[in-house]
């Protein structure tokens, strides 16, 4: 396909671009951390967000190089966060099913950015949606203790949109689970959403994982998720995604 061609040579030439998300901390408004979104600055098609490209990636290989370029400059901005003083404690970096398939060539790449940056490996998190963790098989497995091993954080994206058993919750090292935006949406306007992000939240800390709403919008929907015990979201709400030169550093709020 051309998009996979043009994408190879946009990864080469610098057209892709990261754009970092707030993740906020609910009782204080607190910036604890950022989700990076790659986006493509298309020569002719301007900017393209990742619905449009990454699919490709994933069924033609590209999302290999394009996995590693993301996750290397995820930690290349990390550490000149660092130097600024201005470091969110997590920057969460999504990875592919195709990705976690190459097993040892993920671990490698990881440990190799984190090693050039000089990041701090519990500083970052993986996050892999629930769909891909319900297909894990032993291999895989494997390669998520050995990325555990080396210290990275592991979130499921996307939770709640998987269609199976609950089997992975107890089988993988998770550390944090992302409630689906499709849930957190409706949980002001559909009693049954609102009974399924409850839940879950139970179910997360009772299994000591930490929670995170995604696509939160309203100040109602925050109120909902304060007073179901969630702690922490990330949403239109709080911030859009945005460019490396102006992640906000605390609430954006009341501006
Ligand atoms: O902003 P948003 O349109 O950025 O992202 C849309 C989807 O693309 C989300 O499901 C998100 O997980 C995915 N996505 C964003 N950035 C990356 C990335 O760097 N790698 C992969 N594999 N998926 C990404
Ligand atoms: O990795 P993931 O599937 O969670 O990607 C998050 C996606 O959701 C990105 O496309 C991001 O731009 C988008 N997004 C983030 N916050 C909101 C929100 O509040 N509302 C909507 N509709 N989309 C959001
Ligand atoms: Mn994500
Ligand atoms: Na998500």
């Amino acid at each position: 396909v051309r998009v996979a061609d043009e994408l190879r040579t946009a990864l080469d030439e610098g057209e892709l671009e990261l754009y970092y998300q707030p993740q906020v901390e609910l009782a204080t408004g607190r910036v604890t951390g950022l989700e990076a979104l790659v986006r493509w600055n298309h020569k002719t098609r301007g900017l393209l967000t990742p619905a449009s490209f990454v699919p490709i990636a994933e069924r033609t290989g590209a999302i290999l190089p394009l996995g590693n370029w993301v996750f290397d400059e995820a930690c290349r901005q990390m550490k000149a966060w660092h130097a600024e003083g201005v470091a969110p404690e997590v920057l969460a970096v999504n990875v592919s099913g195709i990705q976690l398939k190459s097993g040892a060539e993920l671990e490698r790449e990881v440990e190799a950015s984190l090693v050039r940056w000089n990041v701090n490996p519990n500083d970052v998190e993986l996050e892999l949606t629930e769909s891909v963790l319900m297909e894990v098989t032993q291999r895989h497995s494997n390669t998520l203790e050995n990325l555990r091993r080396l210290g990275t954080r592991i979130a499921i994206d996307d939770f709640g949109t998987g269609y199976s058993s609950l089997k992975y919750l107890t089988t993988y090292p998770v550390n944090r689970l992302k409630l689906a935006q499709e849930f957190v949406f409706r949980v002001t306007v559909d009693y049954r959403n609102a009974a399924v992000v409850r839940a879950a939240i139970r179910l997360a800390h009772e299994l000591g994982l930490d929670v995170i709403a995604e696509g939160v919008e309203t100040e109602a929907q925050m109120r909902f998720l304060i007073g179901a015990g969630c702690e922490q979201a990330q949403g239109y709400y709080f911030s859009r995604p945005v460019t490396a030169a102006m992640p906000p550093r605390s609430s954006a709020k009341d501006g």
